[in-house]
């Protein structure tokens, strides 16, 4: 059995981060160990919530770790929290990983051309760092333009896309996957540069309503994917219909929650993708 590392915040409400990851990445049939970095009430689009860094944690951890020889098939982060947890990330990457593991990073940190609360440029310049030591990387189209210092475009082309994929290429991650483009006013998918070089789309009927803490169902989903040695084309459009399947189910329900998806109840779809 494959055994990975997740590493982001636990957000005790709200369905994002850890509490996604865990039971997505375990129905792949991936044992998923999880090192928070920050603990929230509730992920930041709630009204109140509240925040500890946990980053004095991680060194006296990471330490325990290496007294019991303790090493990952893989790494996946996503939302962190602070700059000092992205150093010490770093650290974890250069130090848990087995030879041939996959590292992939979703630099979640905003979305809809804004960061979100409490980052900053600085984060963000940390971020790129953090980038550069991925094998997959999952940004969204606000996270590429921040890292690129490009301008945010709502409306843009296959040129736009293409070139933001190949300068975060050439920052150092293998395989570039952009989340939440938009084909067309009805189709929602990725843009993908593999190897910096070939290029993949996969493009879904997009629901009506946007849900937060489906980028972070969609870069397990595809974590999942790879780590069940499927390809990247094959991960990332799975990661596409699944998604697309559990703000389907959401929508399905009368009085469904507006701060997260039912990804509870499409599972199945998982199963039947690793058959
Ligand atoms: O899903 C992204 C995310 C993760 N974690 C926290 C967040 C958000 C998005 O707002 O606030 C704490």
């Amino acid at each position: 059995m494959k055994k990975i590392l997740t590493i982001q915040d636990f957000s005790c409400v709200g369905k994002c981060s850890l509490t996604v990851a865990i039971p997505i990445i375990s129905a792949f049939g991936i044992e998923t160990c999880a090192l928070p970095t920050a603990l929230l009430s509730t992920h930041t689009q709630f009204k109140h919530w509240t925040f500890a860094n946990l980053c004095e944690q991680i060194n006296p951890i990471t330490t325990a770790w290496k007294n019991e020889s303790i090493t990952f098939d893989g790494i996946c982060t996503g939302y962190l929290g602070g700059v000092d947890l992205i150093e010490s990330v770093k650290d974890i990457i250069k130090g848990f990983v087995k030879k041939d593991g996959i590292v992939m990073i979703d630099p979640a940190m905003g979305d809809n051309g804004k960061l979100y609360t409490g980052f900053d440029t600085e984060y963000v310049k940390a971020t790129k760092t953090l980038c550069a030591l991925a094998d997959v990387i999952t940004p969204n189209i606000t996270e590429a333009a921040f890292m690129l210092e490009e301008d945010y475009k709502e409306e843009y082309d296959y040129d736009y896309l293409l070139n933001l994929c190949k300068q975060l290429h050439n920052n150092g991650a293998r395989d570039v996957v952009l989340t939440g483009v938009r084909k067309t006013e009805t189709q929602v998918g990725v843009f993908c540069l593999l190897g910096g070089s070939e290029v993949y789309e996969y493009y879904t009927k997009r629901e009506p309503k946007d849900f937060h803490g489906t980028g972070d169902i969609y870069s397990s989903a595809v974590y999942g994917g790879l780590m069940n040695g499927k390809t990247l084309p094959e991960a990332v459009s799975f990661a596409c219909d699944y998604t697309k399947h559990c703000i389907a189910v959401t929508l399905a329900e009368p009085d469904h929650s507006v701060y997260g998806v039912n990804f509870e109840q499409c599972t199945s779809d998982i199963t039947e993708f690793i058959k």
